[in-house]
């Protein structure tokens, strides 16, 4: 691929030296006498809950602890409050490329969407001298822009033995044997070897893990066999306060996680249903690109652990807490291979020299339920999925072992890049460079409030529309549209004969999937300092009168100030 990549910079020479040079023209000259700008590690994982890493001492976290992230942690800030603007893969990735919202972007939803002709800040780099590339889980509905080297999956990715498809080959996925994590972190470091040196990198490294349906690496897989985890406060969450969403969405552990495929119990294939097809179909989707021996592994930790598991026909409770305490395990298994990678890298750039001129940023694309609520997957506005892990070290200008509480969003990825590179944030980008939050004091100016859109229904888990604002105390929710298909002509692709959004809608409605299909229009409201697990909604309460309509009209001018449209 070497031949492949000088191949690549010969067609783009010509391109990026006019781009280079136009770059030289807003870029302080200073910054380039200096050589003061780093070197940019950017690794997100792909649903890691801020509940699984130890530096954010969760109680699972502490009986499967994650040492190289928390080392980096060590070296630099721990984020508390780092936010995603809509909780899903594809949007979060676009509003990282773009640095803008869903709505102003087009990604919404899952599938299609992004505007393409927008800017990548990948291209901002590349156009300043920087030397850019993305490894692992692109998922966007377009190919990589703004990279001198990508070697990405297909879609969500497999665990074993992955397709990617390498530099100006969007499309042509070959199979490499191995595990996802690993690999990916090998093509990082074959990149960071082989890159042009004589630039300053951005290596964007985009892990699958610790994606649905969470299967572990041979050497991890029975890790955490004989650990039981505690079960969060709100396992049981009756979603008693609450408006219907809590309770129509699709993404209970009860009754949604499915013991075939997502708790690797083949044994329990019902061919009689759809669903049970699917859930056969998506678990041997990936067993059966495992090679023998690694089958062999598989095999012999999850068959025991099944006899067992069958032996004693629990039901009711019993049942619930098995789903949750094997999801936790195979979760854990798999962060175990996401933290020794986080090793690896950091190990390399130690060798390497580049560790003091490097800043690492370590990141998800969103948060995740862990049991909380009684839920996994994301989605919703609710702190757990809100949230996302933060951490970035930068040696010399961000202090060890420091922390930030002030509430930063995945809008400001964008901005923060471009002000490392020494440009000027374009203006029409919402968010804001973190740079001015490094120096550990809080900054004054900071912003006081987040807002927030999710716009994928009517589809997989169900979970209604929303969007609202946050501030440091308040959650302000607004829960609003049409049920079931109804929903469907609200959204652009899905209902386009042809598209991706299309094709997953009619398969979920062949199996009678929308359930739900209430019209909703009404709201929640979280005292977040004293209630921090959001379990008592006070939305119209006495006494709530004052912050509602303080809130709503913060709400109001964010969605006339962004344009907001729905
Ligand atoms: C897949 C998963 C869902 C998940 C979405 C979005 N189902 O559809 O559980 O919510 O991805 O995830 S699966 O059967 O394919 O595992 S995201 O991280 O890409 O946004
Ligand atoms: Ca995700």
């Amino acid at each position: 691929y070497i031949t492949r990549i000088m191949m690549n910079n010969n067609r783009n020479q010509l391109n990026r030296s006019l781009l280079a040079f136009a770059a030289l023209q807003v870029m302080p000259l200073s910054l380039f006498a200096q050589g003061e700008r780093p070197n940019i590690l950017y690794i997100m994982c792909d649903d890691h809950a801020m509940q699984a890493i130890s530096a954010y001492g969760s109680p699972i976290s502490k009986l499967a602890p994650t040492p190289n992230i928390d080392r980096l942690a060590e070296r630099g800030m721990k984020f508390n409050e780092a936010f995603v603007e809509n909780s899903l893969s594809t949007p979060s990735r676009a509003c990282l490329m773009t640095g803008l919202y869903s709505h102003q972007n087009g990604q919404r939803q899952l599938a299609e969407g992004i505007d393409s002709t927008k800017t990548f800040f990948s291209e901002l780099l590349q156009g300043a001298g920087y030397s850019t590339a993305v490894v692992g889980k692109w998922h966007m509905s377009c190919s990589p822009k703004g990279f001198d080297y990508y070697h990405v999956l297909d879609d969500q990715g497999q665990y074993y033995n992955p397709t990617f498809a390498s530099t100006g080959q969007y499309g042509n996925f070959k199979q490499e044997m191995g595990y996802a994590t690993d690999l990916i972190t090998d093509h990082a470091i074959e990149y960071l070897n082989n890159r042009d040196k004589n630039k300053p990198f951005c290596l964007l490294v985009h892990h699958k893990a610790p994606h649905r349906l969470w299967m572990p690496n041979t050497k991890y897989v029975s890790k955490y066999a004989n650990v039981n985890f505690p079960l969060p406060e709100t396992f049981w969450d009756d979603y008693e306060t609450r408006g219907s969403a809590a309770s129509t969405q699709k993404m209970s552990i009860d009754k949604y996680m499915e013991m075939v495929r997502d708790l690797k119990v083949p044994e329990m294939y019902d061919p009689s249903t759809p669903e049970g097809r699917d859930s056969y179909a998506g678990l041997m989707g990936e067993m059966n690109r495992m090679t023998p021996q690694q089958r062999a592994i598989i095999d012999a930790y999850y068959m025991p652990r099944n006899r067992e598991f069958l032996s004693k026909n629990l039901t009711g409770k019993e049942l619930i807490e098995w789903k949750y305490q094997n999801y936790i395990r195979d979760y854990m298994a798999v962060i175990a291979s996401v933290d020794e990678s986080v090793g690896r890298l950091l190990e390399y750039l130690d060798k390497n020299n580049l560790t003091d001129n490097t800043i690492i940023v370590y990141t998800s694309d969103q948060g995740f339920y862990m049991g909380e609520h009684g839920w996994f997957d994301k989605r919703f506005m609710y702190e757990e999925s809100f949230h996302t892990p933060l951490i970035i070290s930068y040696p010399k200008h961000i202090k060890e072992g420091s922390e930030c509480n002030q509430m930063v969003q995945n809008i400001d990825f964008a901005p923060t890049f471009i002000d490392l590179a020494g440009l000027d944030k374009p203006k029409y980008m919402p968010g804001t460079s973190l740079q001015p939050l490094f120096a550990g004091a809080p900054v004054k100016k900071w912003r006081k409030s987040l807002y927030y859109h999710y716009y994928d229904y009517p589809t997989y888990h169900l979970v209604r529309k929303h969007d609202g604002v946050r501030t440091e105390r308040y959650k302000l929710i607004h829960f609003y549209g049409k049920g079931g298909e109804r929903a469907v002509v609200e959204n652009k692709y899905q209902g386009q004969p042809g598209t991706r959004e299309n094709n997953c809608f009619n398969a979920l409605k062949s199996i009678n999937y929308f359930t739900d299909d209430a019209d909703i229009d009404y709201w929640e409201l979280y005292d977040i300092k004293s209630d921090p697990n959001e379990l008592h909604n006070i939305y119209g309460k006495p006494g709530t009168q004052k912050i509602e309509k303080e809130l709503k009209k913060l709400l109001a001018n964010y969605r006339k100030n962004l344009k907001v449209d729905e």
